[in-house]
C-alpha cells in the first residue's frame, strides 16, 4: 500500500547515473553521448496516449470555441499583430479542450507551442492527439502519467527552449530555476495561473532566487472572482457527481478552507440542498463563512458530521488520520485544491487494511476499525481527475488573462523587474467587456455629469 514517491525535481539523479557508468563500465564521454542522443529522441516528438482519439479531441475543441468567444476575439487581435513571431512558448498547463483553445490562440500569434500538464490526473487524451497533429505545436501528456514522466515531460517542453512560460503550479518553472538555468537569461518572462504557483513564486521572489518576471494572472479579478469562484464551484461537483453519482440535498458538506474556491463550493453545496459547514484557519474568511450562513467550526468537531469532505485550502494534510477515525462509516473526502496533500493519503494508505477502485475514480479504503471511507479523483483535483475541469466559459476569461499577460511580457521586454507581477487594471477592465460582449450583454455608460461627479469632492449633503 505504499505508494511510489515522487522523485522531486531538484534531487539529484547523478549517483544514479554513476553507479550504472560503473557498473556496465562504460567510458564517461560515451555515455553522455548516448543519453544525449537517447533523450533528444525521446523529447523531440509529441508523445499522447492515442492519436486516433484526435477526431473526438477536434470536436471537442470546436465544441469549446463555441463558449469561449471573448478568446476568439483575442485570436483575431494576435492574428492581426502576430506578437509571437519567432517566440516559443512553453506551458505546463491542464491539457483540456479550454486550454487547446489556448494553444491555438498563441499558435494564431505566430508562436510555437511546448505543452504538457500540470497534474498526472487532468489530460483530455483526445485533446492531446487533436493538438499533436496541428503545425507548430508538439504536446507531451496523458491521463495517468507516473511521476518520471510527468517530469521528463516538463524537461521536454524545457528542451524546446521557450521564451515565455506558462504554468499552473509552478512547476516548469521551479525546474527552470533549479535544473536549467542557462535558460532564464533568454526568456522574457513567465505567468502563472493559479493561487499555489502564486504562493510559491512569492516565496521564490522573497527568497531572492526569483530570477525572470513572473505575472500573477491568478491575482486578475477576472480570473479569482470567476475561475476560482464560479468554476471550481461547478466543476468540484461535477467531478464528485462522475465519481459517486451522491444525493447531495439533505447530506452534510464540510468544504475546507474559504478563499475564493471555497466560497464557490460552499455556494453550490447550499444550491445543490446540503447543510454546509466550514472550517478555516483565518479570522476574517471565517467570519464571512459565517456571515454568509454557515456554520463554522474546527475539524476535529465537523470530523464526525460530515458525509462529504472537500478541501479546497491549498495547504498540506488538512484532512488527517485524527480526523478520518472519527468520521461516518462511507464519509467521501474529495480535493479540489491544485496539489494532492490536502488530503494525508499517505498514511491512509499505509493503513488501510484493503483499498479497492469501485467506479470511475473512486477508491474505497477499509480502516483498521471496520469503517470505510471513499476518496474521489486520487485525492488529486476532484474537477479535472473526476471530470472535465471548469467549463469553457471562464476558462476563457481566465486564458484571456494568460494571452494579455504574454503580450505584455513580449511588450515589456527588458524593462521588467524579476518579481510578480500584477497586470494593469485596464486589461482586467477589457477581458470583462469582451466576455460581457461575447455573452451579448449591455451595460450602460456615465453621463458627463456623473464622471465630473465622481472626480470631485466638494458635493456633500
Ligand atoms: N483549470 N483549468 C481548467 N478546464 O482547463 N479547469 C481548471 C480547464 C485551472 C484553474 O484555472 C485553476 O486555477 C487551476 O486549474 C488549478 O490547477
Amino acid at each position: 500500500m505504499n505508494p511510489k514517491k515522487p522523485r522531486s525535481p531538484t534531487s539529484p539523479r547523478k549517483d544514479d547515473n554513476l553507479r550504472f557508468r560503473r557498473f556496465l563500465r562504460i567510458p564517461r564521454f560515451l555515455f553522455k553521448w548516448f543519453k544525449k542522443i537517447h533523450s533528444a529522441k525521446v523529447y523531440s516528438m509529441s508523445y499522447v496516449k492515442d492519436p486516433s482519439l484526435a477526431g473526438q479531441g477536434k470536436l471537442n475543441l470546436e465544441i469549446a470555441e463555441r463558449h469561449m468567444g471573448a478568446l476568439l476575439n483575442v485570436r483575431e487581435h494576435f492574428k492581426k499583430t502576430r506578437p509571437f513571431s519567432g517566440l516559443t512558448i512553453g506551458m505546463a498547463l491542464h491539457v483540456t479542450k479550454e486550454t487547446g483553445v489556448l494553444v491555438r490562440t498563441f499558435v494564431a500569434g505566430g508562436a510555437k507551442v511546448a505543452i504538457t500538464g500540470c497534474n498526472p490526473l487532468s489530460t483530455q487524451d483526445d485533446v492531446a492527439a487533436a493538438l499533436a497533429k496541428e503545425k507548430d505545436i508538439k504536446v507531451w501528456a496523458y491521463k495517468g502519467e507516473s511521476n518520471e514522466d510527468y517530469y521528463k515531460f516538463l524537461t521536454a517542453v524545457i528542451g524546446e527552449e521557450p521564451d515565455i512560460t506558462i504554468d499552473d503550479g509552478c512547476d516548469l518553472v521551479t525546474l527552470v530555476h533549479t535544473r536549467h538555468p542557462h535558460l532564464l537569461k533568454k526568456m522574457l518572462g513567465g505567468c502563472e495561473e493559479t493561487t499555489t504557483g502564486i504562493i510559491r513564486l512569492k516565496a521564490m521572489e522573497k527568497e531572492g532566487v526569483l530570477k525572470t518576471p513572473m505575472i500573477a494572472v491568478n491575482d486578475n479579478l477576472t480570473k479569482h472572482l470567476m475561475d476560482n469562484y464560479y468554476g471550481t464551484g461547478q466543476s468540484t461537483f461535477d467531478g464528485i457527481l462522475r465519481s459517486t453519482n451522491m444525493l447531495i440535498a439533505g447530506s452534510t458538506v464540510v468544504v475546507l478552507g474559504y478563499g475564493s474556491c471555497g466560497k464557490g463550493v460552499a455556494l453550490r453545496a447550499k444550491g445543490l440542498g446540503a447543510n454546509v459547514i466550514v472550517t478555516e484557519v483565518a479570522a476574517f474568511p471565517a467570519l464571512q463563512a459565517a456571515m454568509d450562513g454557515f456554520r463554522v467550526l474546527p475539524m476535529a468537531e465537523a470530523a464526525p458530521l460530515g458525509d462529504l469532505f472537500i478541501t479546497v485550502t491549498g495547504n498540506l494534510r488538512v484532512i488527517r488520520m485524527e480526523h478520518i477515525e472519527k468520521m461516518k462509516d462511507g464519509a467521501i473526502l474529495a480535493n479540489s485544491g491544485h496539489f494532492n496533500h490536502e488530503i494525508d493519503i499517505d498514511t491512509i494508505e499505509k493503513q488501510a487494511k484493503r483499498k479497492r477502485r469501485v467506479r470511475h475514480y473512486l477508491d474505497e479504503y477499509l480502516l483498521k476499525s471496520g469503517k470505510a471511507i471513499f476518496i474521489a479523483g486520487e485525492g488529486r483535483l476532484v474537477n479535472l481527475a473526476s471530470a472535465e475541469g471548469h467549463p469553457s466559459e471562464v476558462m476563457s476569461l481566465s486564458f484571456c488573462g494568460q494571452a494579455f499577460a504574454c503580450e505584455y511580457l513580449v511588450k515589456h521586454k527588458g524593462k521588467l523587474k524579476n518579481e510578480v507581477i500584477t497586470l494593469p487594471d485596464e486589461i482586467d477592465d477589457r477581458i470583462a467587456k469582451m466576455q460581457l460582449e461575447a455573452m451579448k450583454l449591455n451595460i450602460d455608460v456615465l453621463t458627463p455629469e456623473q464622471r465630473k461627479y465622481l472626480a470631485s469632492w466638494r458635493e456633500g449633503t
